[in-house]
């Protein structure tokens, strides 16, 4: 692989120290013209990697929405889908990916002028859908989520250049202290962290179930969380966490009978579309990195 281009090297063969991002966080120009993010929400996104809306989303639409993603799982032609992801023990649906394609409920979500203008604040350009995806969690039966950066997996396996892009996840369950809530470490997204270990081919048809490389060492751990902290945002159905591609988080086995059902959209600057992967052969399937760059238009 040409290294020359590769301003995030992961993936290697011997280990080297995590470095401070080469990306702002934040591309708007501080004089712009305002956004639905006040001074301090945008000063808290910069300093911590994301941001959370308790009840962003009304009752009514978190119904519709639960509805939809009840729907989906129900539909047993959708569990042989290649982008449906089993949980490894109980082949209860872990995940189902690409669900804006699925579904045009959650189509439209996506386009919704509330959030588009929050990221359109941040990053500073048109966006596209990068990955979208529910994290089903069923009760007892939801393993976690390793520790990791979004961003280290889609630059090296999906070939995404730059940091400038962010996740949309919105609770459809009630998300406690219980149900494997999502962790974060704040302010880790200001280091990109390398990670050894070449990446096998195809990789995506066990990272998806357990994640084994792109996984931060426990050292680059325990300095990230000593100076950080870790959060788990908690709250009702209908809450909103936007958080930095960048930015490490996690997330514990759901041993409750309750199930942590998150839906995530993945807004990426038209500016950082998809290149060549940076550590692995071949391009990740178009359901876990679009290369189909379909500009939103808020509303439509
Ligand atoms: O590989 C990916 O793209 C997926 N893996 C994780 C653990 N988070 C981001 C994304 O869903
Ligand atoms: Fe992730």
């Amino acid at each position: 692989m040409d290294n020359l281009r590769d301003l995030y090297p992961s993936r290697l063969e011997r280990r080297i120290d995590a470095f401070k991002r080469l990306d702002p966080v934040i591309y708007r120009k501080p004089d712009a013209d305002e956004g639905p993010l006040s001074p301090e929400q945008m000063a808290f996104y910069r300093d911590n990697g994301y941001l959370y809306f308790e009840c962003f989303l009304s009752e009514a639409e978190v119904a519709q929405l639960f509805s939809e993603l009840t729907a989906l799982s129900e539909d047993s032609s959708l569990r042989h889908a290649e982008d449906a992801v089993l949980e490894p023990d109980s082949g209860e649906l872990r995940s189902l990916f690409a669900m804006h394609r699925h579904s045009e409920i959650f189509d439209k979500v996506t386009r919704n002028p509330r959030i588009l203008d929050m990221v359109y604040q941040i990053l500073d350009s048109d966006v596209y859908i990068h990955q979208s995806r529910i994290n089903y969690k069923p009760g007892f039966k939801g393993k976690g989520f390793n520790w990791h950066s979004d961003f280290e997996t889609w630059h090296t396996e999906d070939g995404m250049p730059r940091m400038r892009c962010l996740s949309c996840s919105i609770t459809l369950t009630e998300n406690t202290e219980f149900n494997g809530p999502l962790m974060l470490i704040p302010g880790s997204h200001r280091y990109f962290v390398p990670c050894t270990g070449a990446t096998p081919d195809d990789n995506y048809k066990t990272s998806l179930q357990a994640q084994q490389f792109g996984v931060p060492e426990e050292d680059d751990l325990r300095w990230l969380v000593a100076e950080g902290g870790i959060v788990a945002p908690k709250g009702p159905p209908g809450s909103m966490l936007l958080f930095e591609c960048n930015t490490l988080h996690a997330s514990n086995a759901n041993m409750s009978p309750f199930p942590r059902s998150n839906v995530f959209f993945v807004y990426n600057s038209v500016e950082n579309a998809l290149q060549a992967p940076y550590a692995t052969r071949n391009p990740r399937p178009e359901f876990l990195g679009s290369r189909r760059i379909e500009t939103l238009t808020p509303g439509s």
